[in-house]
């Protein structure tokens, strides 16, 4: 039987990484097949990939090849990563995906959003996930965990008002898509957070 594929997404440090461990182990505790990956990245080279994007050895990208970068490296990790894992029947549950292209290239970057969709048409077929959580949190929150691990990289270092620009992005595109985006508050308790999340994930698929 084919897998389900479920995305995390939001702005900087709004714990999606650790809910998604949570979610992984418990998956796997009860007998599901299950693989954690995330974005940009996920194979080895869309890893490579990644490293260009975060950390470009020149000067910052124009925000068109970011966004062409993204897409390529999406489209390795379809191909040969979610799409096998799937056909497969092993639950993927990926840390940011097409949501987060939206958001950051759309929403901050200032990018046509029906452009970013057209194009991301391309690359990921239908390809829709199944189920998305949106982490929501107060920028300032966010940042300043995110701060507190000392590395930064490209998107860390935009001003204020980008950061607010994606935060008003996952919202509308949440709010546009109810069947598939359920809003997480990022600041409760990671407790509370990950029974919340397990509900709605037993509750989704009618575990
Ligand atoms: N990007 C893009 O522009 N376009 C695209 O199409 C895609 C991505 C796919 C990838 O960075 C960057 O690529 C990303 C968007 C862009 N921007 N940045 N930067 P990344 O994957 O390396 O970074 P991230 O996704 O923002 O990860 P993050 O900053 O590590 O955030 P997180 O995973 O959401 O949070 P966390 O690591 O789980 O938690 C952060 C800290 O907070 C950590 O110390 C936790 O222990 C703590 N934490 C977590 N939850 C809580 C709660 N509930 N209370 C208190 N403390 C907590």
């Amino acid at each position: 039987m084919r897998g389900k594929f479920i995305t995390f997404e939001g702005g900087e440090g709004a714990g999606k990484s650790t809910q998604i461990t949570f979610l992984k182990e418990t998956l796997l505790a009860q007998g599901h097949r299950v693989v954690q990956t995330r974005e940009p990245g996920g194979t080895k080279n869309s890893e490579i990939l990644r490293e260009l994007i975060l950390h470009p050895p020149e000067r910052i990208w124009s925000s068109m090849t970011e966004l062409l970068l993204h897409l390529a490296s999406r489209h390795e990790h379809i191909e040969n990563f979610i799409e096998p894992a799937l056909q497969d029947g092993h639950w993927v549950l990926c840390d940011r995906y097409i949501d987060s292209t939206i958001a950051y290239q759309g929403y901050g970057k200032g990018i046509d959003v029906i452009l970013i969709r057209e194009l991301n048409a391309l690359i990921q077929h239908d390809l829709n996930p199944d189920l998305t959580f949106i982490f929501d949190i107060p920028v300032e929150v966010g940042l300043s965990r995110a701060q507190m691990r000392g590395t930064s990289d490209t998107y860390e270092s935009m001003d204020i008002s980008f950061h607010q620009n994606l935060r008003k992005g996952f919202i509308e595109i949440a709010q546009n898509d109810p069947n598939r985006c359920y809003i997480v508050d990022g600041s409760a308790e990671i407790d509370n957070i990950r029974e919340n999340i397990l509900k709605k994930t037993e509750q989704h698929f009618g575990l």
